[in-house]
């Protein structure tokens, strides 16, 4: 093995997540005012994010849809001032509408929780800008019925070819495969053994041939192991995972607290790379 670290290889990125919503299961909605949200943008880019992931609509399982206006009021003035300070952004959404303002408002990657299957314009809106990259989550259906589209055989082999169906889909509407990030969708029409299984094993889902993401911030299923019933107590358990993840190659993790997440992966990085 070479003492020297390949120059060419690119760490994990952290994903820091903006819910500008009033709602969000994981942080109780607390970013939900323009001014709030921003503070704690700059609070992310401080910390070190390499991406902010800006959502306006929740996708806490049972959570009601909102209109297009009521997304776009709330995500596109946060993008355009999040890009006035230089920071690359993403927007969490599943409306083509909101990704093209969004687009349009400087965004370079649409985060998008249904990988195209919520709205059949997605696809051409991601074809027609391709210098955007398009992270394309597994999902079987929204908030309100997912909980119930959580049956699996072998859920490892389903999610990959669901994904895999998914990314021929896109292709065929024009994507560049340069464009596609892939994300297993951790908790989205799946239990906790499910999450787990997943986890377990990412590098089947790498044998797709693109980068992928995850994202366990602070979400249920790492309460229930470690019982902690606040989604604020579960960054010990999220780090754990981004430690992992770090070690296997995953091109970026979604997560709620930026910083401790940088530091474990230039920890990761020093030890192994
Ligand atoms: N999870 C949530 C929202 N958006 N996007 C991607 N790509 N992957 C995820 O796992 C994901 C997501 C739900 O979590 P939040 O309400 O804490 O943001």
């Amino acid at each position: 093995m070479s003492e020297f670290k390949p120059k060419d290889r690119q760490r994990t990125l952290v994903m820091g997540i903006l819910n500008v919503t009033p709602d969000s299961f994981a942080d109780g909605g607390e970013h939900f005012s323009f001014s709030d949200a921003m503070k704690h943008g700059r609070l992310l880019i401080e910390e070190g994010a390499d991406i902010i992931d800006v959502g306006g609509e929740s996708t806490r399982p049972g959570a009601e849809r909102i209109s297009i206006e009521e997304e776009m009021d709330r995500v596109i003035p946060v993008i355009t001032e999040l890009r006035e300070l230089g920071a690359v952004v993403s927007v969490d959404t599943m409306r083509s509408e909101v990704a093209k303002a969004a687009i349009g408002a400087g965004a370079t990657i649409v985060n998008d929780v249904s990988g195209g299957l919520a709205d059949p314009l997605m696809a051409k809106v991601i074809a027609g800008s391709p210098q955007i990259q398009y992270i394309v989550m597994h999902w079987r259906g929204h908030s309100k019925e997912m909980q119930n589209l959580a049956n699996y055989e072998d859920v490892v082999r389903e999610v990959k070819d669901e994904l895999d169906e998914r990314v021929s889909a896109l292709l065929k509407e024009g994507i560049a495969p340069e464009q596609i990030i892939l994300d297993p969708g951790i908790g989205f029409s799946k239990t906790a053994e499910h999450n787990w299984a997943l986890l377990r094993s990412l590098e089947r889902l790498q044998l797709l041939g693109y980068p992928l993401l995850v994202g366990v911030s602070r979400k249920r299923f790492l309460g229930e192991l470690i019982g902690a019933d606040l989604p604020k107590d579960r960054d010990g358990a999220t780090l754990a995972i981004t430690a992992d993840l770090a070690r296997r190659e995953i091109w970026g993790v979604r997560t709620h607290a930026v910083k401790g997440h940088r530091d474990a992966i230039e920890v990761i990085e020093e030890m192994y790379y």
